[in-house]
């Protein structure tokens, strides 16, 4: 087989990037692991900055999400008993978020390729990329007992953080940063009514809380818990006696429980591979950066490399002008290391820290007593949960 982008991973940043090209007449083909079923099933991110809801509509895959997604102009923390409202479009300059789940975005995507024709191939098995420095790249898959080969111009690694493509760059060439926070989220989702029309975020001291939503009748929360307690540790009634516990009591009040949907434990990291070029290898979203979710901007992040991959590729093989593919990681890390940055303070701020010491703590309250008596940081905390410019 021969095609001119072969795009390892089958997740938002793949199919997106996929969809994009085909619409500028560049061809590319998809290998994803997992069934597609599997794909739908990963309950992940569900708020979406402005940026990336555009990239939705120029791919045109957005009619679904501007009609069931909701536009978000503000989020709610909840501290010492306090519920402090970040005005985001006030503070942002009238931006906003869209809250629509990935596995929606993920589902509208595949349609579009299906539309569209694109070839995108489930269940590729032992996926290796070969000759990446080289111009005539390829990559191996394995179907039952065939192997097939796709020779390429390019390949993207979007394959996700446990993904084979940034384990092809050699050892001595890529520099990994990384930060492991000591605990996860619980997350549960639930065919319940949301306690709240806006997400809250919880500090507490027996450790923060999220409510979140995929719809009116689709909730989302999380708990934080340590990373050694599993899913089988939590029953439906601890998770919900738990989280009430967690959040301001006139919220617990309100909270409306129901059976569990789906529940995972997600543990907490920050991670970045530099570069995010190796020859004719290009990574992009998760493959090459993880933040923790409390900035909501993980799938955010994957948008921005995305843009930046779209517009190197259409110029090389529209105009013959490579400067952008040449610039793409470092122009791309840029963007990544303020989404750490802001994930990480996120974080930092509202979690309880196992091993925290008193002056921490005084530190953590500090933080939170600036952000709310100064306009200033209310508007660096809404430009960054927006977005910043691509
Ligand atoms: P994905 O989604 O991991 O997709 C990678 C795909 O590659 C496949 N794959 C392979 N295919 C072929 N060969 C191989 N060897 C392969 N290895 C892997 C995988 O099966 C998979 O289908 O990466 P992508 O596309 O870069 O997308 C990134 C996002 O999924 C991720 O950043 C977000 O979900 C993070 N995130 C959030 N981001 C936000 O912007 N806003 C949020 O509100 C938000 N909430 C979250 C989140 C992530 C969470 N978890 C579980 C980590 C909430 C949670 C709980
Ligand atoms: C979610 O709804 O899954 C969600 C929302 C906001 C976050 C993280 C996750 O910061």
């Amino acid at each position: 087989m021969k095609t001119q982008v072969c795009i390892i991973g089958g997740g938002p940043s793949g199919l997106m990037l996929s969809q994009l090209l085909h619409l500028k007449g560049i061809n590319t083909v998809v290998l994803e692991r997992q069934s597609r079923e599997y794909v739908l099933g990963r309950i992940r991110a569900g708020v979406l900055e402005h940026g990336f809801a555009a990239l939705m509509r120029e791919a045109q895959c957005g009619e679904r999400m501007d009609k069931e997604g909701e536009i978000h102009d503000g989020f709610i923390i909840a501290h010492d008993g306090k519920m402090d409202r970040i005005d985001l479009h006030k503070y942002s300059g009238g931006s906003s978020v869209v809250v629509y789940g990935q596995t929606e975005l993920t589902r509208d995507l595949y349609e579009a390729r299906d539309r569209m024709k694109g070839i995108v191939i489930h269940n590729a098995e032992d996926v290796q990329p070969h000759d990446l420095k080289s111009a005539n790249p390829y990559v191996t898959y394995r179907n039952g007992d065939e192997v097939v080969r796709i020779d390429c111009d390019f390949v993207i690694g979007a394959d996700g953080f446990h993904g084979v493509s940034r384990k092809s760059i050699p050892r001595d060439v890529l520099k990994e940063y990384e930060k492991v926070y000591p605990f996860g989220w619980l997350g549960v989702l639930s065919r319940t009514k949301p306690v709240s029309p806006e997400l809250i975020y919880a500090k507490h001291e027996r450790g923060f809380a999220l409510c979140s939503l995929r719809s009116q009748v689709l909730s989302r929360y999380y708990i934080q818990v340590p990373l050694t307690d599993t899913v089988e540790d939590w029953s439906d009634e601890a998770f919900w006696a738990e989280l009430k516990r967690r959040l301001p009591a006139e919220v617990a009040a309100k909270l409306i429980t129901g059976a569990s949907i789906e529940k995972s434990i997600a543990p907490l990291r920050s991670f970045v591979a530099e570069p995010m070029r190796y020859g004719n290898l290009f990574l992009a979203g998760d493959a090459a950066h993880i933040v923790p979710p409390t900035g909501a901007r993980g799938l955010n992040s994957a948008a921005s490399d995305i843009y930046y991959l779209y517009h190197a590729m259409v110029a090389h093989y529209q105009n013959g002008d490579s400067t952008g593919l040449d610039k793409y990681s470092e122009k791309a890390l840029a963007r990544v290391w303020k989404a750490q940055r802001f994930s990480w303070w996120m974080t930092t701020m509202l979690h309880t820290f196992p091993d925290s010491i008193a002056y921490d703590q005084k530190l953590q309250d500090t933080d939170l007593a600036y952000l709310f008596s100064s306009e200033k940081a209310l508007g660096s905390l809404a430009e960054n949960y927006v977005g910043l410019p691509f």
